[in-house]
């Protein structure tokens, strides 16, 4: 019997990357990878093998809060930035992330560090590339100056003009394809951060009430969680509690968002 590495206690080595003359099967066109490319290359690569990542799927009923969105949008002043689905999420956010401090954490060696402040990554396709921005003090905003950030900050990146401090010190990351499409992914954690939070494209579904289906809208959440240091346990609480604070907004509440 061949004693393998994996009988040893160590990590098998990687075949190497493939080697393809692709000119023989047809024509093809080469471009360098751009600096930010291959940084992210490089960071999502050590992400992706460091961190065992498990995805916890979910969905929040926004029919309510989406029917009080677009009627407070549609009376606002013009020049004033639209409230958006995002801005509310990132808003519920702040206060699941200060009930559940193991999401706002960081790895450090033998140590976790739970952050007592809410930075959130946005995550945020450019030309370049994806970048992530960060939105401080999250906790501090209403519904109406996150959703002006976000903009401001997502125009910023798509400049090319973000500088080093507005992409540090974040402590947790949204992912939001919601404009784009989809109604699932798995999004890859930024380390040191230990979760992610993806968001995809709110559709009306079926529900049932207990008597009859009845029509809801529905948004896709994909929770991506470091399982070293959270249980999914405690993940399915996390979104289970996100949704409801989405689900359960009555239009009184609303002046507390804004
Ligand atoms: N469901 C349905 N519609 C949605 C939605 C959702 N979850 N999220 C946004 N929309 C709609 C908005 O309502 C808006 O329409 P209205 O003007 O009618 O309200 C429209 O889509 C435009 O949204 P937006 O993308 O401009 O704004 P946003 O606040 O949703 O997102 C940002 C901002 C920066 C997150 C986004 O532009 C972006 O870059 N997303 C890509 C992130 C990415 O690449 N992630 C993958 C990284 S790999 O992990």
């Amino acid at each position: 019997m061949t004693t393998t590495e994996g009988d040893r206690g160590q990590l098998p080595s990687l075949e190497p990357w493939p080697r393809v003359d692709f000119e023989r099967f047809g024509p093809v066109e080469r471009t360098a990878l751009s600096r930010i490319r291959q940084r992210i290359i490089g960071r999502l690569t050590r992400n992706w093998v460091w961190i065992p990542h498990v995805t916890h799927h979910d969905r929040a009923d926004i029919t309510t809060l989406e029917r009080l969105r677009r009627s407070i949008n549609e009376r606002a002043d013009p020049s004033e930035p639209k409230l958006t689905v995002l801005a509310f999420l990132l808003s519920a956010l702040a206060v699941v992330l200060r009930e559940y401090p193991q999401f706002n954490a960081a790895l450090d060696g033998n140590q976790l560090v739970l952050r007592r402040y809410y930075h959130i990554g946005i995550a945020t396709d450019t030309r370049a590339g994806l970048l992530v921005p960060v939105l401080r003090d999250v906790d501090r905003r209403g519904v109406r100056e996150i959703a002006t950030e976000v903009t401001a900050l997502a125009e910023t990146a798509r400049q090319g003009k973000l500088t080093p401090t507005q992409m540090a010190g974040g402590t947790f990351t949204v992912s939001s394809l919601g404009a784009l499409g989809g109604f699932a992914f798995t999004p890859i954690i930024n380390a040191p951060e230990v979760a992610i939070l993806g968001v995809t494209r709110a559709e009306i579904a079926p529900v049932w009430n207990g008597s009859e289906f009845v029509p809801r809208l529905m948004l896709p959440l994909s929770l991506s969680y470091d399982h070293r240091v959270i249980d999914g346990a405690d993940a399915a609480r996390f979104v289970t509690r996100i949704a409801a604070l989405l689900s359960d907004v009555l239009p009184s509440d609303l002046d507390s968002y804004l």
